[in-house]
């Protein structure tokens, strides 16, 4: 059964053991960071604080920080389940006869079921203020000693597609300025970006809409962060998560729909054209991400539950709790990417390389040249096209073995031969690059080369015992006490 929000949720990783709560003070202010940020690494549990020094609402963070709290937040006893459906749809064909069709309904209702439903009342809206209210009222944590305030950091953030009134929904870190007033921090790639960017070219209105969803069941949380292709209903595909549709009610004060129930929404607009300093801010790379000019949200109305439950997160030096809901998209989204790459088997993002930075791929190789074709591929493809470092290696790689693959890859390159670079846009996270959000990105041709790339040389094979000295040396350990 399909949580039906947060609460459903935390009840949920509190039968499984994998929540703690704490009922004493802790500030908001650094402190619950330095919690998160150990339990995160002593493989904790997710903290629900239920006294966030000076408020009365509950904060829950690390409630995605492991495979486990994955698995319990998709209802899977592994992710691998969610991308095997997804393979099932993709390889749904119309079958034969009449009875195979019958036997198909099933399947097509589920299909049905995915797509969101507008409901007339929403538990987010219990509480309705349009005036006399403060984004202050809430916990949002300050995360690290230097960031430039305090940050929303699980927002959900909607907003339409003014060419084909399509919704989007992104996580978007949203910067406390006032009471009344915040950054948003969509990244110029991203489609609440997009969405902005043609409303202001279109210069018929001064003011976007945008409602910010805080705490939500746990589809609908995740499905905001995955990189689905532009006018993908993330709450579509949040209905495919849950195997049910996603609830929604039209906001109060604008005309969007919000999960409803969701614990907080914000209401508001951005105005167009207007533009001001947001961050510093502790980011997922581990370090700080420079102060940078980023739209400013009105906020007009805040609508919640009467006793809502404030979602959070932080981010910092991996592993952290982005790390695990990192690595769920990286097994739910292989069986699309081979749909494209057939030759790709496996790929892996280890937590040092923070999404963007390395991504390790093994292939069937078939042709010379294959493992720089998916290079360009993996360049071309959404948001893969951050990958700063690729490495391709052969199939028989354990590409989940991150040490194996740098063994292997470091034998096998000649570097000034089989490294590619190649220029274009970059992670607006990378401090790195010339300049923000573009830069050079590297590929490493780790396959065997053959003699139709101009290797002539042998290629030795990799050292391994014969299994009859392993049978005889088995038993003789033993014997020699070991
Ligand atoms: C905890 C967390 C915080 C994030 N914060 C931001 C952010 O502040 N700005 C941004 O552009 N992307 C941020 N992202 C990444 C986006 O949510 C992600 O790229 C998403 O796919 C964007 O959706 P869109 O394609 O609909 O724009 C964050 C992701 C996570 C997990
Ligand atoms: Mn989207």
């Amino acid at each position: 059964m399909a949580y039906n929000d947060l609460r459903d949720f935390i009840k949920a990783l509190e039968k499984n053991k994998e929540l703690k709560r704490i009922p004493f003070e802790v500030d908001p202010e650094l402190e619950i960071t330095e919690f998160a940020d150990r339990a995160v690494k002593s493989a904790g549990p997710a903290l629900l604080f239920e006294k966030p020094k000076g408020y009365s609402t509950p904060v829950l963070i690390n409630a995605f920080a492991s495979m486990r709290r994955m698995e319990i937040a998709l209802e899977v006893d592994s992710v691998d389940e969610v991308a095997a459906r997804i393979v099932e749809f993709l390889e749904m064909k119309m079958p034969e006869g009449l009875m195979g069709k019958i036997k198909m309904l099933p399947k097509l209702a589920e299909v049905g079921s995915f797509f969101p439903k507008i409901v007339a009342k929403g538990a987010c809206q219990e509480v309705v203020k349009t005036e006399n209210f403060s984004l202050f009222d809430y916990p949002v944590l300050k995360c690290w000693p230097d960031d430039g305030g305090r940050f929303v950091t699980l927002p959900l953030v909607f907003s339409r597609n003014p060419d084909t009134g399509k919704r989007n929904c992104g996580m978007y870190r949203v910067q406390i300025y006032d009471e009344r007033t915040t950054g948003m921090h969509w990244q110029t790639h991203k489609q609440g970006a997009e969405h902005y960017r043609r409303m202001k070219a279109a210069g018929k209105n001064t003011k976007m809409e945008v409602a910010v969803a805080i705490g939500a069941d746990p589809a609908v949380m995740y499905s905001a962060i995955l990189p689905l292709p532009p006018d993908l209903d993330e709450m579509m595909i949040a209905g495919f998560l849950r195997s049910s549709p996603v609830e929604m009610v039209k906001c109060k004060t604008v005309d969007i729909e919000v999960p409803a129930n969701a614990e907080i929404v914000l209401e508001g607009y951005v105005e167009l054209g207007e533009l001001r300093t947001e961050g510093p801010f502790g980011d997922h790379t581990g370090f700080y991400s420079l102060a940078d000019e980023y739209p400013v949200f009105h906020v007009t109305c805040v609508t919640q539950r009467k006793e809502p439950i404030y979602a959070t997160t932080i981010v910092g030096p991996p592993p952290m709790e982005d790390f695990y809901m990192g690595k769920a998209i990286e097994r739910i989204f292989l069986p699309l990417m081979r749909l494209q790459l057939p030759e790709v088997r496996d790929i892996c993002m280890p937590a040092e390389g923070v999404f963007h930075n390395l991504i390790l791929v093994s292939i069937r190789k078939s042709y010379p040249g294959h493992a720089r074709k998916v290079m360009s591929a993996i360049w071309g493809l959404g948001q893969a096209m951050f990958s700063k470092c690729i490495v391709v290696v052969d199939e028989e790689v354990d590409v989940q073995d991150v040490r194996g693959v740098a063994w292997k890859a470091l034998n096998n390159i000649d570097p000034e031969r089989d490294i590619q670079f190649t220029l274009g846009p970059v992670d607006s996270l990378d401090h790195a690059s010339r300049l923000a959000n573009f830069g050079s990105k590297m590929g490493v041709d780790a396959t065997r080369k053959w003699p139709g790339e101009g290797f002539t040389r042998p290629w030795p094979d990799v050292i391994q015992m014969s299994p009859d000295v392993k049978a005889r040396v088995d038993a003789l350990w033993k014997k020699a006490g070991l």
